[in-house]
């Protein structure tokens, strides 16, 4: 089986600087050499290029760094498209989650049906008119739904690369009003802390699999916000929000996920090793990614 890693130095989508080496901490931490010890081919395809960050927002809109975001999603669709059409397995390291949006746009045109699972703090379900910060990358999974700025809706050369009913979102804890109307507008499924906490990561997981599976999903995609962890074990993150997923629920996640056997395509994102410590969060994404791929301990 082959998995080819796609390096993404991206932090135009928020503020705060460093989570551009992202991929860098996540190579550091040994990506490759873990997952080729689970007798993976591994191509590492290195970091596609970023523009740089634009002096003012353009007149027509509040969004940060437009024009840079689209340019590069569009390049990261074109990647993400091959690796696909190559029969291998998409492995996109971030990176802000601004991301996601070209990482789905180069995905799903491969599929009919395609389910996601939005493992994060936050609903990414922001638009221009919703958001409080203007930051891209609290608006991925609303792009992906055909909501928000056409530049960024039409990446790709098509919208609506997703279905709400084929989404499922674990962790949440920090959620704008206008995120809130669209999970109860569009019928998304989310498993918040409350959810985790009261069932248990297990049973999470069980019900987040069999809904996807009763959805009819031909591929899922797992978009991995380390800010889903607790910051007490992801401390490298922008936006961390206290009461988070464990260390130890999120290996139980990736491991079910791996029985399950029903991913088609990973990313990892949020690493920002200037706010970290020590490399530690590149190391619990590193780690995971060794569970979701099939590392047991026995
Ligand atoms: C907030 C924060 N909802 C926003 N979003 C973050 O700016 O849209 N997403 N941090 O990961
Ligand atoms: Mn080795
Ligand atoms: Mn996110
Ligand atoms: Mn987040």
């Amino acid at each position: 089986k082959n998995i080819s890693i796609i390096g993404v130095p991206m932090d135009l989508g928020q503020t705060r600087r460093g989570v551009d080496m992202g991929p860098s901490a996540i190579r550091y931490a040994g990506v490759v050499e873990r997952l080729e010890d689970l007798n993976y081919n591994i191509e590492d395809l290195g970091d596609i290029e970023i523009g740089s960050r634009e002096k003012d927002t353009s007149p027509e809109s509040n969004l940060k760094n437009l024009k840079a975001v689209a340019e590069a999603s569009e390049t990261l669709a074109t990647k993400v498209d091959k690796v696909v059409r190559n029969g291998d397995f998409p492995l996109v390291l971030g990176g802000d989650h601004s991301i996601a949006i070209g990482t789905i746009a180069g995905l799903a045109k491969h599929y009919s049906n395609m389910g996601v699972i939005w493992y994060d703090a936050h609903g990414d379900l922001n638009t221009g008119e919703t958001s409080p910060s203007g930051n891209i990358h609290g608006m991925p999974l609303a792009v992906s739904l055909g909501l928000g700025n056409p530049v960024l809706t039409s990446i790709g050369g098509y919208q609506n690369k997703i279905k709400p009913e084929n989404i499922v979102i674990i962790g949440a804890r920090s959620l704008d009003d206008g995120e809130k109307e669209v999970i109860k507008e569009k019928g998304i499924k989310v498993f918040t802390m409350h959810e985790i906490d009261r069932m248990g990561m297990a049973t999470v997981m069980e019900e987040a699999i069999s809904y996807l599976k009763e959805k009819g999903t031909d591929g899922v995609h797992l978009s991995l916000d380390l800010d889903g962890l607790d910051p007490h074990d992801a401390p490298g993150v922008g936006t961390p929000v206290l009461g988070g997923i464990s260390y130890r629920e999120s290996h139980l996640a990736m491991e079910m996920l791996e029985e399950a056997n029903i991913l088609t395509s990973a990313e990892f994102v949020e690493v920002n090793p200037i706010l970290d410590e020590r490399n530690k969060t590149a190391t619990v994404a590193v780690a995971l990614m060794g569970s979701l791929f099939g590392e047991k301990l026995l």
